[in-house]
């Protein structure tokens, strides 16, 4: 299977992180993706540079222009307030408040986003861009024919709606490998998620859609981020009543009870007809993840790539999330090693 990456997600490098009342080293770094490569590349997987190239059409189908307006120029105009250091956002419009986008940076910032977790620097943008480049090539890919790819994208993109940026995402890359599936003529295709936290942003996005169908895997949100999504009884509105799946999961999960979900939701794929398998892929549900409950191991994620494969469809894979450093690396490549073995 051919991986796709770019160097220039390392333009993203968020300065600090606010995690339980501390200022941290964010957990999303650059170094992520650098041990991935090299492991992939160690256990012979084939790197492929991004070289595709900006195209804002399909992503105009996921997301709004105002927002990817706001993207393109919110750090110049953050530096144009006489803001110093990354811009983050920290007042936003919740309950009974105006949904008006203000004139303010500061404003503006808030009214598109989620949370305070992820700042915007000079290089934000242009990494956002490179982030969907490589998974649009990694459909691509399997469009000419390949069984499988792999896009190496960061920032990842599933907390990311229409128009909300948001727990390290900016940019649905999933959503747009999707919906570049269905504008080839795909009828129907699925996004299983099996990164640690909800797929809230894609959840939102194809809501009311019945030619996408949406499976998570994450920790419960009574216990866990984005908190206010991810239940069991969210099952998509309109065309999309019945297309939408969530297995939320208590902290301590071990891979015998994660593994029933995942049964159940290769279950709603297979039933669903879906051309392609789209697979929002984090490994932070491994047992030593800093920020994550779920326990799987090493050796564990072969076996979910194992299961992954029996859908026998097309099949991409859009990186999420992961953080912990000494076996992200193997972590991502067991699952690809399971797919292909299988
Ligand atoms: C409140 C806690 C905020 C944010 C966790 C984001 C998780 C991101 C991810 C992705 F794949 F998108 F990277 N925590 N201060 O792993 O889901
Ligand atoms: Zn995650």
């Amino acid at each position: 299977m051919k991986f796709i990456y770019s160097g220039s997600h390392k333009l993203h490098f968020p300065q600090a992180e606010f995690h339980r009342g501390q200022m941290v080293t964010p957990f999303e770094n650059p170094e992520r993706i650098d041990l991935i490569i090299d492991h992939l590349e160690e256990v012979g997987f084939t790197g492929i540079k991004c070289d595709d190239f900006w195209d804002v059409e399909p992503v105009l189908k996921i997301h709004s222009a105002d927002y990817l307006e706001f993207l393109e120029t919110a750090w110049e105009e953050w530096l144009a307030a006489g803001f110093k250091g990354d811009l983050m956002a920290g007042n936003f419009p919740v309950r009974r408040m105006q949904q008006r986008c203000p004139k303010h940076i500061d404003g503006k910032a808030g009214f598109y986003s989620s949370g305070n977790d992820t700042s915007i620097n000079s290089g934000t943008w242009e990494a956002v861009k490179t982030s969907y480049m490589t998974a649009k090539q990694a459909q691509k890919v399997v469009a000419n024919g390949d069984a499988a790819s792999l896009a190496l994208c960061r920032p990842p993109g599933h907390h990311a709606s229409r128009d909300l940026f948001g727990g390290y995402c900016f940019l649905n890359n999933a959503a747009v490998v999707a919906q570049l599936f269905i504008d080839q003529g795909a009828e129907k295709v699925a996004i299983l998620d099996i990164d640690f936290h909800h797929g809230n942003g894609t959840q939102d996005i194809f809501y009311g859609r019945g030619d996408v169908l949406f499976a998570s895997l994450h920790g419960q949100p009574e216990d866990s981020y984005p908190y206010y999504s991810g239940y069991t009884d969210e099952a998509g509105k309109m065309e999309g009543e019945g297309s939408n799946f969530n297995y939320p999961m208590p902290p301590g999960t071990t891979y015998s009870s994660w593994a029933q979900s995942l049964e159940e939701a290769i279950r709603q794929i297979q039933k669903f007809n879906s051309a392609a398998l789209i697979v929002s892929l984090g490994v932070d549900t491994y047992k030593e993840d800093p920020i994550s409950f779920f326990c799987l191991e090493t050796d564990d994620y072969l076996r979910c790539g194992i299961q992954l494969s029996k859908l026998n469809l097309p099949t991409v894979f859009v990186l999420e999330g992961g953080y912990a450093l000494e076996m992200v690396g193997q972590n991502v490549a067991n699952v690809l090693i399971g797919f292909e073995s299988g």
